[in-house]
């Protein structure tokens, strides 16, 4: 999507309201009608109106209660039709009036649904994603004022508790994520995780697609994969961390929560999409321990640029309802995003948000040893989590050795040494290079 020039065409709007009272939501918009009239129709569908003004529709009630539109931001040139429109077709003809991009700014009263998500979610993004006259529509942004806030407990750790339950400070955070994913009994998993601990992971988690199930269950999984850390731990002088996925049907989370925490241990885990924001809002309001938040189903409504919500603006939600850490894309790894968007994800982890603390960032999929200069370079600070599953999983040598060569890579960073010239002299990251291929900076 290209907003090259859009300042220069800004139609300004007076901003004449109490921010406090206000939640502002930038939008990305296509649409063949007049953009104004557009933007009007917007704000009115969102908050009080309807296609046509209803004679109970008061000015009193729509001042209080109506979306107000702050911005219109048009995009110069024309654009295809992106997304399907029968009604599109029908009011305007195919081609007998050209589609144009804009960029919205809206705010919504949040009296209107309160500090709650899912009117939240209705209000801002609910409807208006079916009008038939907007042919794309991305929410980009959302800005919350401390009033709205100040509701919300967010992580109950973030990224110094983190780091503090482990000790370990002046570098990233190292993990893996167990594989094969599914189909481990819980001995194997443990034992796996106790070579993963061994060769000196601080993180291990397991996969999105392993939770509680019948033949590796959450309470045979954490008595296993605890005594197996407390043993690799005592023997590395380190300490691990696991998260357990307790994502389940609603009413289950906060049991597993307990069988984990009751049998020593240290995260959960909840695959934040699936299982709903506000979900893993109560379990942070509950936790004992930091929830580590998976992303996987988000990129339904997040991946195209026509359509859903942006990754840094549901960030921001994942991060509100209280994810310790938050899984943000890959750098030069196997995930559709650039870099640059990675990056930029990971931002919305830390950027200043009220009392809400931070959250740790984590940079994962297709991440191995020879991907630590990359990730250093181009996330520019070390708090953050660098997780790999057949980058340590699958070394020849094994577990213990992946997780060595990822840790040796990481010392090799924060020396300056170029790990081809760390390799040397250290077996585990030669035969990493060796088997997953060149070193990226
Ligand atoms: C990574 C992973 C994660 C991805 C995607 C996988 O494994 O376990 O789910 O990082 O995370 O199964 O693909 P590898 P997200 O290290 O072996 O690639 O969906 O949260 O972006």
């Amino acid at each position: 999507m290209n907003m090259g020039r859009f300042e220069r065409d800004l139609i300004r709007f007076p901003e004449a309201i109490d921010d406090e009272d206000y939640v502002i939501v930038t939008y990305y918009l296509e649409t063949a009608m007049d953009i104004e009239k557009a933007a009007n129709a917007f704000a009115a569908e969102q908050s009080t109106g309807t296609w046509q003004r209803v004679g109970y529709e008061t000015d009193d009630l729509r001042e209080k209660h109506g979306a107000k539109v702050i911005g219109i931001y048009p995009i110069p040139g024309e654009c295809p039709q992106n997304l399907p429109s029968g009604t599109t077709m029908k009011e305007f003809g195919a081609g007998n009036r050209c589609i144009r991009a804009s960029v919205l700014r809206l705010a919504f009263p949040h009296i209107n649904f309160g500090p709650k998500i899912p009117n939240l979610l209705t209000a801002v993004a609910g409807n208006l994603y079916e009008m038939g006259s907007f042919t794309a529509i991305k929410l980009i942004d959302i800005e919350f004022p401390d009033s709205y806030l100040k509701d919300f407990t967010g992580p109950r750790f973030g990224v110094k508790v983190c780091r503090d339950i482990l000790g370990v400070y002046g570098r990233p955070l190292i993990g893996a994520i167990i594989k094969p994913c599914v189909g481990l009994s819980a001995e194997r998993l443990a034992e796996l995780a106790y070579q993963g601990a061994k060769g000196g992971l601080d993180f291990i988690k397991d996969d999105e697609l392993l939770a509680d199930t019948t033949y590796n269950s959450i309470k045979d999984r954490v008595k296993h994969v605890m005594a197996a850390l407390k043993r690799a731990d005592e023997e590395k002088g380190e300490k691990t961390m696991y998260a357990f996925n307790i994502t389940d049907r609603l009413d289950r989370v906060k049991e597993l929560h307990d069988i984990v925490v009751e049998n020593g241990g240290n995260c959960v885990m909840l695959n934040a999409a699936t299982i709903g924001l506000e979900a893993m809002r109560e379990l942070a309001e509950y936790t004992e321990v930091p929830i580590h938040c998976h992303r996987d189903f988000a990129p339904m409504w997040a991946r195209s640029p026509y359509l859903g919500i942006s990754f840094p603006a549901l960030t921001k939600l994942f991060r509100l309802c209280g994810a310790d850490q938050i899984h943000c894309g890959a750098i030069q790894g196997k995930l559709y995003e650039t870099d640059e968007e990675v990056v930029t994800n990971m931002r919305a982890c830390t950027l200043e948000f009220g009392g809400i603390k931070d959250a740790m960032p984590v940079s994962s999929g297709g991440q191995w040893a020879g991907k630590s200069p990359v990730n250093a370079r181009k996330i520019g600070h070390y708090d953050f989590l660098h997780l790999s599953g057949g980058g340590i999983y699958a070394h020849p040598d094994g577990a213990e050795a992946g997780a060595r060569s990822v840790r040796q890579a990481w010392d090799a960073v924060l020396k300056g040494i170029r790990l081809e010239d760390y390799a040397k002299e250290k077996r585990e990251l030669a035969r990493a290079i060796e088997h997953f291929g060149s070193v990226i900076y």
